[in-house]
């Protein structure tokens, strides 16, 4: 594989030039150049620019709004709604998660739900940015069918990622985010593209035979869940709280109304939000970092997120594929 080294700030500045040369105003280009960069920074690689050609088929279609402007609605003291108005996934979050971070603050509970976006990226910028501010995150969402029901060979769940973070003040945050399919597709593209085998479990081929090869899986085969019908069951809740709870779109229906681009559907996405300050009082710091210091005493164990906060130390450039990188820049 060919690579090519680019700093943070040319990851940025590329991201962000590719999307305001394809319709994006400057806040929704903006909004998405971060979360980019700040992808290919920890090595979310799957979720970075990997993902822009899909950003710009969406934009060139019609189907997202570039110029879209998020309006927040406090449907309670704690319950906030973000309507996107076809706006990719950043810019409506970066709109509602300051009201939910306060929101969770004063009364130690509250809910965001995001309508009319169009998700594409890694959850962790969401739940670390809670944690950042000393507050327990949790975000899901949901896509377009790709996922086995434990049970079937027939697709109805997305790769319905959820993602949790703890915060530890003075630190990076104990955080996990992960697919509930066995594997994100995206990883499963990359895979694909690198020529790599996928563990078995990953997925089925079009004939609903157990494969290790990727590009079986994701020309026509499918994903299965993580451990069996306990990972169906967590998938399946990611459903209920992104679609069922929002009142957004479930992968079906999102599958149905897409206009099949390449680019990500309209869906929903849920991000909850607990103060430890409110619920459990004073000392809650200590005593969870007792915890996590015995989980990491074990041989053997890592934190969750460790991979991803060691990678974000290196301010230096990063390792670009070479043939991702032309195509990204075609886009301009
Ligand atoms: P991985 O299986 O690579 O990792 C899942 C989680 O497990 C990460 O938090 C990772 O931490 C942690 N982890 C990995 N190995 C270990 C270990 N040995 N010990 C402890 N923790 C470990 O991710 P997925 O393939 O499931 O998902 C990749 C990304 O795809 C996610 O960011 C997800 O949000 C995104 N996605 C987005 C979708 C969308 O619709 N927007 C849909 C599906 C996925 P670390 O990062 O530190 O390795
Ligand atoms: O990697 O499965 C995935 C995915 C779907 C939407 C964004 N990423």
């Amino acid at each position: 594989m060919t690579t090519t080294n680019l700093t943070l700030d040319e990851i940025h500045a590329l991201t962000r030039d590719v999307m305001l040369a394809n319709g994006c105003d400057a806040a929704n280009a903006e909004a998405l150049a971060d979360i980019v960069m700040r992808a290919e920074r920890d090595g979310s690689h799957s979720h970075g620019l990997f993902r822009v050609p899909g950003y710009v088929k969406a934009l060139r279609s019609g189907k997202v709004d570039g110029k879209a402007q998020p309006k927040l609605t406090h449907r309670t003291a704690s319950v906030i709604h973000v309507e996107g108005g076809g706006c990719f996934a950043p810019l409506a979050q970066a709109v509602g998660l300051p009201a939910l971070a306060q929101a969770a603050s004063e009364t130690g509970a509250a809910a965001l739900s995001l309508t009319g976006i169009h998700h594409f990226a890694a959850l962790w910028p969401e739940t670390e940015y809670l944690a950042d501010r000393g507050l327990v995150g949790i975000a899901c969402t949901a896509y377009m069918p790709a996922v086995a029901p434990a049970g079937s060979q027939e697709k109805l769940f997305g790769t319905n990622p959820i993602s949790f973070a703890w915060p530890r003040p003075g630190a990076t945050p104990l955080c996990y985010d992960m697919a509930t399919a066995a594997m994100a597709m995206g990883d499963v593209q990359i895979a694909a593209r690198d020529g790599k085998e996928v563990p078995p479990g990953t997925g089925l081929d079009a004939d609903g035979h157990p494969t290790t090869d990727p590009a079986k899986i994701a020309g026509g085969g499918v994903l299965l869940p993580f451990g069996g019908y306990k990972g169906s069951a967590i998938a399946l809740m990611v459903e209920l709280l992104a679609a069922g709870l929002t009142g957004e779109r479930f992968s079906f229906e999102a599958a149905e109304a897409d206009n099949k681009d390449g680019g990500p559907p309209r869906g929903g996405e849920m991000v909850i939000a607990l103060s430890p300050s409110v619920i459990a009082g004073d000392g809650w710091e200590a005593h969870a970092d007792g915890f996590i210091d015995r989980l990491r005493g074990l041989d053997g164990v890592r934190l969750p997120g460790e991979r991803r906060h060691k990678n974000r130390l290196d301010q230096g450039p990063r390792t670009i594929n070479s043939t991702l990188l032309e195509t990204v820049r075609d886009l301009l």
